[in-house]
Formats: C-alpha cells, structure tokens, sequence
C-alpha cells in the first residue's frame, strides 16, 4: 500500500516535472523560422533585403550575409561603413571587417584602406590562407593581389566633417548617432546554417592604426552552429573588454535565450565600469538555432531590422538598460 502510493507519487511528479519543462522551454523558445536574418541599425533593413534573395533561393547563410552588408558598404551616404566613411583624425578611412560560417571558419581583416568591400576580401582570408586576420598594409597587399580595385574612400562629405572636426580635433565618441554606426548581420539558413558578418569604418576621428571589435571573432561577431550567433556594435573597446559577442553565445549554450543572453552581456559592460557604461552605447544582438532573436543596448536608440517568412523585414528598437 505504501509503496503503491509512493509509485503513484513519484508517477504524478515526473509527469508534472516533464510537462512543467517542456512548457518553459516552448515560452523561451518562438517557432522555429528559417530562413531568418537579423542586423543592426536603421540600414540593416536593406542590406536585409539583398540576404533575403539569397536566403529566399535556399542559399547559404555564408553568401546571405556577404551580400546583405555590401549594401551599406557601398553606399557613400552611410558614413560609418566602406566607402564614404568617416577617417581616422589623419584624414585616412580605415575600415574592419570579419566575418564567420557554420563551421567556424572565419575571415579577417583589420584597417584595411581603400577597399570598398572588406567584408569581401576578409571572406578570402578565410577560403584562400591558412590564416585568419590579415592587417593593414598586408590586407590591402592581399586584396589587390586578389582583383579587389584600390579607391579613394574619402567622399567630400565624409572629408568636409574631418575637417569641421579638426577645429576643435576633440575625440568624443557620441552614443548612437554622428560618429560610429557598424552592421552587424547574422543569419539562419533554409538548412538550419548560421553565418554572420561584421563591418565597420569604426569610431570616426580615432588614432591611426585603432582597431574596435568589429573584425574581432568572439568581439564583435560570433558564431557557433550548435548554438547561434551574435554581434555588436557601439564602442568596440567596451566589447573587446568582455569578449562580447562569444560571451553572448556562450550564454546562449547555457541555456539563455538570445535576448537574456544580450542582457547578461551588456549587464557585464555596467557591472566592469559603471560610471563609463552611463555615458556611452553598446548594443547586441543575437540569434539562436532555433530562429529565436534577441537584441539589448547601454542606452535607448539602438535599433535592428529581422526579415523571415513571418516577420516582414521589419526595424525594431532594442530595449536598454539605462532609460536615456
Ligand atoms: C568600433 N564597434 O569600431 C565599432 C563602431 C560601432 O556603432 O559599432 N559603432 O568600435
């Protein structure tokens, strides 16, 4: 008697047990959605566009991302990626880009100057060396050599603000607008790949030779396939600082969904230097296997556009830790 009991009790409780974990599993987790791409910012909206044709065709994640941030890249009115982006306080636009597939392979290149599309020519890095970040002079040696066309990336508008900021030549980098902007672009395939991308001019009017997190592997951009992706953008020492964007995914493994992921990381950000973190912005975004998606920043103004069958290419605004 009692052990029919204690059966009938150890019964009831294993099926409450299971039915209470699969239901917090399906509140974490939204339907699974591929294909789906995800990227910073205002003009992550139409670089989503270009990742959609190829995503939409049943392409590569790898080839998805490549291609949507070629947009913004080529365009001269973005004025903080590729061409007509704001120099260095030498006059020099530098740019960092990386990017990284489902297998881990990835691709790097750091202050690379007059290439158009560096994101291009870091995807080269990783197919065609055995190495996996190439810098300054040597990425531009490798980039020519490779049939990528040496410009001029310095637009009259980008030089006409170097110049208003000479006057003063005060390096303060504003959170959210004027000097600093990335895209960050990571994306789930028809076959469940994840592959992201990151490029930058950087921080407008920084030193000669400064690199931020955009082009770091595991700074600002990381993926993993058994797990998901992220990437970031705002003031790329503050992510360096913490390994962001693998931090990010690392969460994820341990079974944070991507956006408590983000929080966690930009919690870090607050709890290594609070009193910086109050005046500056960091943003992250995120995205897990199963096409969940999650983004969180330092300050309000952080935006990010997810284009997927069911969501139609559409700009959200990230939620932040300080309230502006
Ligand atoms: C950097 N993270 O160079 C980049 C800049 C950026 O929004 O993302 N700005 O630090």
């Amino acid at each position: 008697m009692i052990h029919s009991t204690r059966r009938r009790f150890l019964k009831t409780t294993a099926a409450l047990a299971s039915f209470f974990s699969l239901n917090s599993l399906a509140t974490k987790a939204k339907p699974v959605s591929a294909p789906i791409v995800i990227s910073t910012w205002n003009f992550g909206k139409e670089a989503n566009v270009e990742a959609w044709k190829v995503l939409a065709a049943k392409g590569r994640a790898l080839d998805a991302v490549e291609q949507g941030v070629w947009v913004p890249e080529g365009d001269p009115k973005e004025m903080s990626v590729g061409l007509g982006g704001l120099p260095d306080r030498d006059g020099r636009v530098t740019l960092d880009a990386c990017i990284m597939d489902e297998h881990a392979n990835c691709g790097a290149v750091l202050c690379l100057e007059h290439i158009v599309h560096p994101i291009s020519v870091a995807r080269k890095v990783m197919e065609k060396t055995p190495h996996v970040i190439l810098a300054g002079d040597g990425a531009l040696q490798f980039a020519l050599a490779n049939g990528f066309k040496k410009e001029n990336l310095l637009t009259p508008e980008s030089e006409k603000a170097w110049k208003a900021w000479l006057k003063e030549a005060k390096y303060k980098p504003v959170a959210n607008i004027e000097n600093h902007d990335t895209i960050g672009m990571v994306a789930l395939d028809s076959s469940q790949n994840l592959s992201g991308a990151c490029t930058t001019s950087g921080m407008a009017y920084k030193m000669r030779g400064r690199v931020g997190d955009s082009p770091i592997i595991g700074a600002g951009l990381f993926v993993d396939n058994e797990v998901g992706a992220a990437t970031s953008t705002g003031l790329g020492e503050e992510v360096i600082r913490i390994c962001g964007s693998h931090l990010v995914v690392e969460l994820m493994r341990q079974g944070n969904s991507p956006q408590e992921a983000c929080e966690k990381a930009v919690k870090r950000i607050v709890k290594n230097q609070p009193e910086k973190s109050k005046e500056i912005q960091v943003g992250f975004l995120a995205l897990g296997k199963n096409g969940d998606y999650g983004a969180y920043a330092l300050q309000p103004g952080f935006t990010y556009a997810v284009y997927s069958n069911e969501i139609p290419n559409t700009i959200f605004k990230a939620n932040s830790y300080y309230s502006g």
